[in-house]
């Protein structure tokens, strides 16, 4: 099996968002850890917004800063996949922590999910090259079968590129609710979430 790394990307800069968006860890992540892990696949999480604001001191990072960082986790831990999660507002530094990726693992399968991909697809395997996988809708049973390497091809709920073309393959059937894992609270420092402390 493949090992995954799943990143939630940085903030644009809006300094008034410091204290507020930084309590809050990257939920569809940690479902996506928790339902790989019980699947038995090596997953790790990776919260760059708590790189970019540190507490409790509040030191902020530049976002090339971060691609940095990310640059040597990725030659450290070398994951065979990694997945982004992005909204509108965070998915220009998450192309840019994709770009870092690609970057310093050209082999790393690099795919992108969560709301704001899901309805700009193909946008987003145009406009970055290094970008190899849009999932569209829940992400679970695609990440999970990428892992398990099946041919894209066959993976339901993912756009990519093909012989210059971009291949959208039909979303499948939704999980059952038994199916659904409580999120992988316990892989990421919970402490780092309190609002006040
Ligand atoms: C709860 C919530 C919040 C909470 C988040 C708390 C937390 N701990 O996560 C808080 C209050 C912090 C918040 C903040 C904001 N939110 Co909000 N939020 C939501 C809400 C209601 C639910 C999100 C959620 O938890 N979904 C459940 C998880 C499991 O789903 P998910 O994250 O989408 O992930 C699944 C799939 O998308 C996919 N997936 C996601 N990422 C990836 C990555 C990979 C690699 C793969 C394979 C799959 C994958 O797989 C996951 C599991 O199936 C949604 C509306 C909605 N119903 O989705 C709005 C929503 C996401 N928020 C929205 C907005 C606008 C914001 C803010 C910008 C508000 C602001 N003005 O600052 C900020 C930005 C936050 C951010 N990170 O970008 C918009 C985003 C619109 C857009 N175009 O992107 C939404 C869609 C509401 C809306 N309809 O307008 N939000």
């Amino acid at each position: 099996m493949l090992n995954v790394l799943l990143i939630d990307p940085p903030f644009p800069e809006r300094p008034w968002d410091i204290k507020w968006l930084t309590q809050f860890p990257p939920k569809g992540l940690m479902y996506l850890a928790a339902y790989l892990r019980n699947a038995g696949a090596n997953v790790n999480v990776l919260d760059t917004k708590q790189l970019q604001y540190e507490k409790p001191s509040l030191l902020s990072r530049s976002i090339e800063e971060i691609q940095q960082f990310v640059r040597y986790y990725i030659n450290d831990k070398k994951p065979n996949i990694v997945g982004i999660t992005s909204t509108t507002i965070s998915y220009i530094p998450a192309t840019k922590i994709a770009k870092a990726v690609k970057e310093a693992d050209p082999k790393a399968i690099v795919a992108i999910g969560g709301v704001h991909v899901t309805f700009m697809a193909h946008e987003t395997l145009k406009e970055c090259p290094w970008i190899d996988i849009v999932v569209r809708g829940e992400g679970e049973r695609p990440i999970f079968e990428l892992v398990q390497g099946k041919p894209f091809s066959q993976i339901q709920g993912i756009s990519y590129r093909q012989n210059g073309e971009i291949i959208d393959n039909p979303i499948g059937p939704l999980l059952s609710p038994e199916e659904i894992p409580i999120p992988a609270y316990d892989m990421l420092d919970m402490k780092n979430y309190v609002l006040f402390h």
